[in-house]
């Protein structure tokens, strides 16, 4: 069974989709938290300053993981416009820590912010790097006046960052620099690792 996403606006226009509420947190005054669980490339809100943040390499033309889910479900026009981005070295088109926009095409959404974070064994400083990875995705979503925004585990895949370690990182990340953004999503693909997001959030969100 595949999970239904529902914004505010859906159940404005009366849309028949099942309710699926998530789990509520305030990030400050005007910013809202949602910790789902699901598949991030079904995820949206309005189709117009919605987006998606995928957790790229700093080639940032596909891989395996939400990168390569991501990528099938936009389609092959995705690729071509990550083509287009600067190198800003040979091969280097996001480096750790920062990010980038480019159209959603065929998902739901209007915008990826795709973003690269630490590999856990590599980095010298994977906290730090993990940190950039949610701020500047922030920075960015603001300067493209995206209201709602969904983030995945940003490198607890194929790049190895304890799980438990990245929800404080994530939801503590967020809590200092999300003003400005409507909503921000987490959405997760497993259980272990939503149950950690929902431990730090109470944790770190809840008075
Ligand atoms: N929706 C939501 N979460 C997902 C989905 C999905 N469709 N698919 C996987 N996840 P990963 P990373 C979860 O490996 O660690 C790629 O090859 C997954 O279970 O996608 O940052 C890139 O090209 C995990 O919890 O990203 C890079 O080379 C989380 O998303 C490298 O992997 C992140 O796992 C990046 O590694």
């Amino acid at each position: 069974s595949s999970v239904i996403f529902m914004s505010s606006t859906s159940a404005a226009a009366g849309m028949s989709t099942a309710s699926f509420d998530g789990n509520r947190f305030q990030l400050s005054p005007s910013s809202v938290l949602k910790i789902e669980k699901g598949d991030i490339t079904q995820w949206f809100v309005d189709g117009s300053s919605d987006a998606i943040v995928n957790p790229a390499n700093e080639r940032m033309l596909g891989g395996g993981g939400a990168d390569g889910a991501i990528h099938r479900a936009a389609g092959p026009e995705l690729k071509e416009a990550c083509y287009k981005v600067l190198e800003v070295r040979p091969g280097i088109r996001c480096p750790t820590g920062e990010a980038r926009i480019t159209p959603g095409f065929k998902l739901p959404v209007s915008h990826v912010i795709h973003t690269v974070g630490p590999i856990y064994d590599v980095d010298p400083n994977p906290k730090a790097s993990l940190t950039n990875t949610y701020r500047n995705s922030l920075v960015v979503a603001k300067d493209n006046k995206i209201q709602y925004i969904a983030f995945p585990a940003i490198s607890c895949g194929v790049y190895g960052y304890p799980y438990e370690e990245a929800a404080s990182v994530a939801i503590s990340t967020l809590k200092e620099f999300a003003d400005g953004i409507k909503e921000v999503h987490f959405v997760l693909f497993s259980d272990d690792i939503y149950e950690a997001w929902l431990k730090a959030a109470k944790e770190l969100l809840q008075v």
